[in-house]
Parts: structure tokens; C-alpha cells; sequence
């Protein structure tokens, strides 16, 4: 059966950071940094889903998804990282999974959505190797309590992301801005999935599966400079995660100063600037059961205006923004699923869209909220998914980010991502016209 779900990750919504055990994450760290978030906003209490999550449940059931993706927070299962584990941690998403299934909606967990441990970090974080291991001990607990109920499990969510912005550019946890010698963050998420995976099917989970976060690329112009550097930015993006978890081979990082292993040459060999090392290669692209896929936009790309890197964002115009400034572009979701078939071919798994969605200025009146804006953008997004299964991509779901408004990262509260509306002051809850938008389309989907 088609998946049709809302997405959901543990920072963003939970709230109760200092409950029950939990440990602190990166994200605990950086909201309290002077600086780094808007408005100095936190995710103490988001959306207080830690006690709320009963109502969200009742609230995913007057949806009619039959799935829900929300992530795991490791420091509330293992406090430390690596160690001790935490049973009230583990007793939550017991209580969530047991809740979701007995209200018919499939639970798939994300094991992590960028909220690293801190007592991990403070040992390197993700620039060290062994956090890979550490992250598969860590699967292997959360498994053994709920692999006999959940099916389907996610890894890691957007490991570009999470290497670009919280360790190249450091706009997200854990703040570091390390550019280009952020690539082993990249090599030891991707081990830290195949271990992962390794893990969760020895301790029963039928499916596994990571998502990443695709974006078609569009050269600025025809001009060679444009191409090379659109090219350089596809490998960066997409290539460097799809490829080892779909191939088993790492894509050339030669635009990035970095010599495929063996060749002649200035600058480091792939493997030293990855950290890679012989048979990491065949763990991280053992078999999957589906490829997650996160769409939000395009990105049109430029010959590089200094030499920090090899390419500059010339941003998409032409096309209407989303609150966030995002252009909203919705066959570039059809564009970029046909063009995952087209280079993965027989190696692409059952394709799942994990997430898409956009942020809107919605305001609450006396009437509710009418986000029309969501409701179009849901519909033609949508629309184009079905064009893309019509051209023969084998997609098995679709995800909107978000169920509720939520803590934006950065952005804090400012953007609003949510089917359903949260009062942050009083926590209260009110479904966007979006949101019974989406209850009629599934329900028609599912008769159909
Ligand atoms: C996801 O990341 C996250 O998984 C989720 O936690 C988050 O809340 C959600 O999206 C919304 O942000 O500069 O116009 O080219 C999304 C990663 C990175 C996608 C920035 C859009 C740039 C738009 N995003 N990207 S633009």
C-alpha cells in the first residue's frame, strides 16, 4: 500500500529536553549559544509533543495517514551517546509506536535528525570514525525494544545537510566551519547507516532504508564555467551520498581539490580526505528497501565567483517563493525522481518521498487558518509525483513535512511549516485548511 504520511523530527516538536534522562545534544548546546538562532528561540518546549503526543496521534488519525516519520533523539536513549541506556527514553517511543498502531498508522522512525549527543560531540562528533560504531550500538538498543513493531526504519536524515550547514558552514549544530574538511562527516554518517543497518536487520527489522536530500540541478547557463560548476555542485549535493549507498563508489571530488586515489597530484586522495578505508565501501551500500527522499526546490548553480568553491548559488527565479524565500517549483519534484531512475537504474530501490512542504505566513483568525497557499503547493507537488510514476519511478510514499508548526532550526518559530496550526504560547493545536485538504486526498487516494 502507498505510503501517505506526515514527517515529523524529535528536536522540532518534542520540547521536555531536560526529562525523564535525557541527555544533551548538539542542538541543546547551540540554541543557547548567543547568536545562533533568530530571535534566540529554543527548542525547550517546541511543541511539547513529549506530553502531547497523545493528541498529535488523534490528531494523525482524523488525517487518515496511514504512516507517520518521526525521529528518535539518541540522548534520550542512551544520555551519554554510547553507554548507559536510558528506559524512560526508550519507554516514550514504546508509548508513540504502541499509540500509532493502534490508531492504524504505520510508524517509521528516523534514528537521527541531527541531534548528535553532545557528550559526543565534545569527543569530535562526527570527524571521528568511531561515532560510526557507536551509532549502530545505538540502533541495535532502540531495535531490540521496537523491531517487533516497526517495519520500517530510516537511518540518517540529510547527512548533506547536516555536514554542510552544522559542520562546513556552521549555521547549524554544532556550529563548526570547517568548509571542505567537513568531508569525513560525510564518510562517517555514511559507515555509521551501513553499520546501522548491519544492526537493525540482525535485531529483526524487516526494512531499512536512509533519506536523503535531493535537489535537481540547473546550470545558470549554457557556458562550460556554468556546466563544470553545476556538475561539481550535483557531486557535492546528491552524488556524494546517493552514490556510495546505490553504487558502492564514491563520486570524483576532483573540482573539490581531491585526487581520486592512486592519480597523480596536488592535494589530498579521496580516501585521506573521506577517511575511508578498505571494505567501508561494501557496508554502506549493502541492499536497501527504499531510497527516502527529501524535495523542497531546485538549485541553479554558477561558475564560482572566489575560490573557496567550486561554484556559486545563483539562485532560481521566475517562480513564486515560499515564506522562506524557497521557489516553488513542483515538477522539479518529477524532474528530479525520473533523473534518480535515470542514473541509478536497476540499483535504485522503491523511492520515498520523506519529506516536502513549505513554509507560509499563516495567520490564525476566528475562522481557523486558511493557507491556501500550502494547500496548492501539497496539490501540484503531488500532482507531479504521479507524473513521475506515470513515467515508471517505482514510488512507494509521500511524507509532508510537517504535521505541526514546529521549531524551525535556525529560523526558530519564524517559519511555519505545519498541516496544523501550534500556538507556541499555550501549545494549542488548530488544523490548517491544508490539513483537510490532505484528508480528502487521501482518502480518495486510498479508494481509488
Ligand atoms: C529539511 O531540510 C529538514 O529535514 C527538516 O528538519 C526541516 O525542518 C525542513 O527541511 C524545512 O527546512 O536556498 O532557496 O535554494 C531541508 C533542507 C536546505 C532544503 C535549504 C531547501 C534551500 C532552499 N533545505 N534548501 S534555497
Amino acid at each position: 500500500m502507498f505510503l501517505w504520511g506526515t514527517a515529523t523530527a524529535a528536536y522540532q516538536i518534542e520540547g521536555a529536553v531536560a526529562e525523564d534522562g535525557r541527555g544533551a545534544s548538539v542542538w541543546d548546546t547551540f540554541v543557547h549559544q548567543p547568536g545562533r538562532v533568530r530571535d534566540g528561540h529554543t527548542g525547550d518546549v517546541a511543541c511539547d509533543h513529549y506530553h502531547r503526543w497523545r493528541e498529535d496521534v488523534a490528531l494523525m488519525s482524523g488525517l487518515g495517514v496511514n504512516a507517520y516519520r518521526f525521529s528518535i533523539a539518541w540522548s534520550r536513549v542512551l544520555p551519554e551517546g554510547s553507554g548507559a541506556v536510558n528506559p524512560k527514553g526508550l519507554d516514550f517511543y514504546e508509548r508513540l509506536v504502541d499509540g500509532l498502531l493502534e490508531a492504524g498508522v504505520t510508524p517509521v522512525p528516523t534514528l537521527f535528525h541531527w541531534d548528535l549527543p553532545q557528550a559526543l560531540e565534545d569527543r569530535g562528533g562526527w570527524l571521528e570514525r568511531d561515532v560510526s560504531g557507536l551509532f549502530a550500538e545505538y540502533a541495535a538498543v532502540v531495535a531490540e525494544r521496537l523491531a517487533d513493531r516497526v517495519r520500517t526504519w530510516i537511518t540518517l536524515n540529510e547527512p548533506f545537510i547536516h555536514m554542510a550547514w552544522g559542520y562546513g558552514l556552521g549555521v547549524h549544530a554544532p556550529g563548526r566551519t570547517l568548509l571542505l574538511d567537513a568531508l569525513p562527516v560525510a564518510h562517517h554518517q555514511l559507515l555509521a547507516h551501513g553499520l546501522a543497518a548491519q544492526a537493525l536487520r540482525a535485531a529483526g527489522a524487516r526494512e531499512v532504508m536512509i533519506t536523503n536530500n535531493c535537489t535537481p540541478v540547473w546550470p545558470a547557463s549554457a557556458s562550460e564555467e556554468d556546466l563544470a560548476a553545476a556538475t561539481a555542485y550535483d557531486t557535492l549535493h546528491n552524488r556524494l551520498f546517493n552514490d556510495p549507498v546505490l553504487l558502492g563508489t564514491y563520486p570524483d571530488l576532483s573540482a573539490y581539490g581531491v585526487r581520486p586515489d592512486g592519480a597523480a597530484g596536488e592535494g589530498p586522495e579521496l580516501s585521506a580526505a573521506l577517511g575511508l578505508r578498505d571494505g567501508d565501501l561494501d557496508v554502506i551500500s549493502a541492499p536497501l528497501d527504499g531510497l527516502g527522499v527529501n524535495y523542497y526546490n531546485p538549485t541553479r548553480i554558477a561558475a564560482p565567483s572566489d575560490d573557496m568553491l567550486p561554484f556559486t548559488d545563483a539562485g532560481v527565479t521566475g517562480y513564486p517563493v515560499t515564506a522562506f524565500g524557497w521557489p516553488v517549483v513542483p515538477d522539479g519534484l518529477r524532474e528530479l525522481l525520473t533523473g534518480l531512475r535515470e542514473r541509478y537504474g536497476r540499483a535504485l530501490p522503491p523511492v520515498y518521498v520523506t519529506e516536502n512542504g513549505c513554509s507560509q505566513d499563516d495567520e490564525l483568525t476566528p475562522d481557523g487558518v486558511d493557507d491556501q497557499g500550502r494547500v496548492a503547493y501539497l496539490r501540484d507537488h503531488i500532482a507531479a509525483l504521479e507524473r513521475a510514476r506515470e513515467e515508471g519511478v517505482d514510488v512507494r510514499g509521500y511524507f509532508v513535512w510537517s504535521l505541526l508548526d514546529n521549531f524551525e532550526w535556525a529560523e526558530g518559530y519564524h517559519q511555519r511549516f505545519g498541516l496544523v496550526h501550534v500556538d507556541f504560547a499555550t501549545g494549542e493545536r488548530t488544523p490548517k485548511a491544508s490539513y483537510g485538504w490532505y484528508r480528502d486526498h487521501i482518502a480518495a487516494a486510498l479508494r481509488a
